[in-house]
């Protein structure tokens, strides 16, 4: 801690304090939060089923091809290593099931990959002290270029049923071993480019492919599963079967977790706005951080509006212990691993920022209807010396501030990954 950045820290801790806003203990609420890192940043959505080979389609599209993209298992594990410690606190990884590890065993397609195939992972994030969700993987796949779980072909959908049951027994048994629930995640691209004539059909069979995935009971402590919607994609703009009220109404009535990605709605539509309703219906969210552009619905996280209004309602709604906070984004044309940062770093920023929200005093001008006075304090609070907070837990939690983040990215860039063919 230099000299200079605990006095910038002192000043700011009184004018927060003089609002009534505890830092410290702001600090350590912020501690206890773990995002669940993506490991699809590393790759491209690549995964490692086919040597180095990034074979997207079905639903994803990954564009730019700025060099230094993880090759191998060894190198993804090294890139996120760099990663997590360029990040304040404890966090998690989020594996999907095309990073099975076919190196001490022969390939299995995506209906016969068993816990075995993810060993190395386990062993691996058990020795970082990182606990692993999961994600079934329903794209970049010779079966995933019409629909997969909704498909009206028995053969295809049955394929997809049993990756998923057996995506839930691999993810149970992460749960299991790291004491820690694994997050198992639900996302199908299923769709039409145009009309369909029979809306209804694929969605009476989604429910079904569901039901049947679902079927066998697995303990909470071990796996939770989340269903992911979406609102329109590529090559699926006029329908998607796995809407949002498609999901919201699945998530309830069969108990599972809602998967909420930012950007899988209309470019108005506020996530945060979702989350004090949702929780009234449903036990917990998984919340897919990324930010929508245009069409693509994955682009870097950057501490916009729409990543504050979401950090605001996840503190406001004071349910912390029902999100789970995973990281969505894919960027192939600039430095992965400092792209990694930044839609971290953001979201922690984001959340800092609403934990040294004055709570108390906001709702006490509402009830009062001095609504003047609550958009008056918002307005004050954004110019508050935040950074020096920021700067305090990032130095304190032994990683880089943002001023020394870029030469840090690039000199890994410059000893690592530059050096990938
Ligand atoms: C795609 C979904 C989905 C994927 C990951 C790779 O639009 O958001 O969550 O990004 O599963
Ligand atoms: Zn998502």
């Amino acid at each position: 801690m230099t000299k200079d950045s605990s006095t910038m820290y002192n000043i700011a801790k009184d004018r927060y304090g003089s609002l009534g806003v505890d830092v410290e203990k702001s600090l350590n609420l912020l501690k206890g939060i773990s995002l669940s890192l993506h490991c699809w940043q590393g790759d491209d959505v690549g995964g490692f089923e086919h040597d180095g080979a990034t074979l997207n389609g079905g639903g994803i599209q990954v564009t730019g091809n700025y060099p230094g993209k993880a090759r191998t298992i060894d190198e993804l594990r090294m890139d996120l290593g760099k990663v997590y410690s360029l990040i304040p606190g404890r966090h998690r990884l989020n594996l999907h099931a095309s990073y099975a590890d076919f190196s001490a065993s022969k390939f299995v397609d995506r209906d016969s990959i068993e816990p075995r195939h993810f060993q190395s992972w386990l062993d691996w994030s058990l020795n970082q002290e990182l606990s692993l969700d999961f994600n079934s993987t329903f794209f970049s796949h010779p079966k995933a270029h019409g629909m997969t779980l909704a498909s009206k072909d028995k053969g295809i959908r049955d394929f997809w049923i049993e990756h998923a049951k057996r995506c839930r027994t691999i993810g149970s048994y992460f749960g299991e071993k790291q004491n820690s629930p694994c997050i198992h995640n639900i996302w199908i691209a299923d769709g039409m480019k145009d009309i369909p004539a029979d809306r209804r059909g694929y969605r009476e069979i989604l429910v079904r492919s569901l039901d049947e995935i679902l079927r066998e009971n697995i303990s909470r402590a071990y796996l939770k599963d989340a269903v992911e919607s979406k609102v329109f994609g590529i090559g699926s703009e006029s329908y998607v079967v796995g809407s949002h009220e498609f999901y919201l109404g699945y998530a309830a009535t069969r108990k599972t977790l809602l998967c909420l990605d930012m950007g899988h709605f209309h470019p108005t539509e506020s996530v945060a706005d979702k989350i004090s309703s949702t929780l009234l219906f449903i036990d917990e969210i998984l919340l897919h951080v990324s930010r929508g552009v245009r069409w693509d619905s994955d682009h870097v996280v950057i501490f916009n509006d729409d990543l504050l209004n979401l950090a605001l309602e996840i503190v406001r709604s004071g349910a912390l212990p029902k999100i789970h906070i995973g990281l969505d984004f894919f960027d192939g044309s600039m430095n992965r691993v400092g792209a990694w940062a930044i839609g971290s770093r953001a979201t922690l920023k984001a959340l800092l920022f609403a934990l040294l929200e004055p709570q108390e005093k906001l709702i006490q001008y509402e009830d009062a209807g001095n609504y003047f006075g609550r958009l008056a304090l918002m307005e004050e609070l954004k110019s508050l010396p935040f950074g020096a907070v920021w700067d305090y837990y990032c130095e304190s939690s032994g990683v880089v501030t943002d001023a020394e983040l870029i030469d840090t990215v690039l000199e890994y860039e410059k000893n690592v990954t530059a050096k990938r063919g």
